[in-house]
């Protein structure tokens, strides 16, 4: 016997790789409903791979009762007026804004790093999904945490156009024709021209002159991880369509080298190791694109601080940073709490 499962935001980025995932992990399902919005509704659209269609539902109108699960993929405002709803009617849900992840009645969760906080969802009856940069800094982290205990974290992310949504890599694509054609280059969606450059600011500015975005990957990663770890962030958007990379720079209460840090890595879970110190001995962004994995490639000492590692971390936002992870933690949650006969 399989789970009843929602896929809400079906038809955007995050819910379609959701569908796709469900589909390629043979997730047990016994009906899976996909939900959007109402300039949706009716829309047809593939349950991955399977050659199967489903019919999208209004999910204004949609009744949650007797789902065991779902996968939300809407953003803070929508998540704010349905997640409740669903909630309370016996559907647990896993969110993927940041609406309820620094709520201490709702388990923010890494499968590879605190499956055991999951018991948590009880509270509310809702699991957090965390931001895609978080999620794939924190599985590269965890092993080596365990290892020799880090003390602070300095990363300067690399972000895809598609963690902004489809709009984000409509922009791209038509900003980069223009340029070709000396059409106008005018930005709609980010705040400055992002084909052929860089844009050090993803989410709103926040007093301290830091981003959202920035302070995510602070706050997140204590919780998930460690409340002890210090982590400072600089998240950039860079013109690439899906795959973020981060430069992570770990300082650790312990000695560590840059060989038996390999050695962990190549062992842990979620993780995959390239690193051959060669010409294109290591992961970027195109290379991880329909891949599970965390790629960590580049690992290095730094000489500049006592204990400290250089690492490259690549992974699919919208796989292991979002999409698959909502994916695992609905195994998880399956497994652990909501086994059926
Ligand atoms: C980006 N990381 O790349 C963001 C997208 O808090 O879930 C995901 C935002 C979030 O723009």
């Amino acid at each position: 016997m399989g789970y009843r499962v929602v896929v809400v935001g079906a038809t955007g980025n995050v819910g379609r790789e959701m569908l796709q995932i469900l589909s390629e992990r043979q997730f047990p399902l016994d009906e899976v409903a996909a939900v959007a919005s109402s300039r949706s509704q009716g829309d047809i659209i593939d349950f991955g791979d399977t050659g199967e269609t489903l019919k999208v539902s209004n999910l204004e109108h949609f009744d949650f009762s007797g789902w065991d699960m779902a996968l939300f993929a809407i953003g803070s405002e929508g998540s704010k007026l349905h997640v409740p709803r669903a909630a309370s009617a016996g559907c647990t849900v896993i969110d993927n804004s940041s609406l309820y992840r620094m709520d201490p009645d709702v388990p923010l969760i890494v499968p590879e790093v605190n499956a055991e906080a999951i018991a948590g969802y009880r509270a509310k009856n809702i699991i957090a999904n965390p931001n895609c940069s978080t999620a794939q800094m924190v599985v590269a982290l965890k092993p080596l945490h365990d290892a020799a205990g880090i003390k602070r974290v300095v990363v300067s992310t690399y972000q895809s156009v598609s963690g902004a949504g489809k709009g984000g890599m409509d922009e791209l694509f038509n900003q980069s024709r223009n340029i070709f054609v000396g059409d106008s280059a005018e930005p709609q969606h980010f705040t400055k021209q992002i084909a052929f450059n860089v844009i050090p600011h993803i989410d709103s500015f926040l007093d301290d002159g830091s981003t959202k975005e920035e302070w995510k990957m602070v706050v997140e990663t204590k919780k998930i991880l460690d409340p002890k770890i210090k982590v400072t962030a600089t998240c950039v958007r860079v013109p690439v369509f899906v795959g973020h990379s981060e430069s992570v720079n770990v300082e650790f209460e312990r000695e560590i080298s840059a060989q038996e840090a390999q050695d962990i890595l190549r062992e842990s879970p979620g993780v995959m190791l390239v690193d051959k110190r060669e010409d294109g001995g290591y992961v970027t962004p195109v290379e991880c694109v329909g891949d599970y994995a965390t790629f960590v490639s580049r690992v290095r000492e730094d000489p500049t601080v006592e204990n400290g590692l250089n690492l490259w971390v690549v992974s699919d936002n919208l796989r292991k940073g979002a999409a698959l992870n909502a994916v695992q933690i609905a195994e998880l949650l399956g497994r652990k709490h909501l086994q059926k006969e």
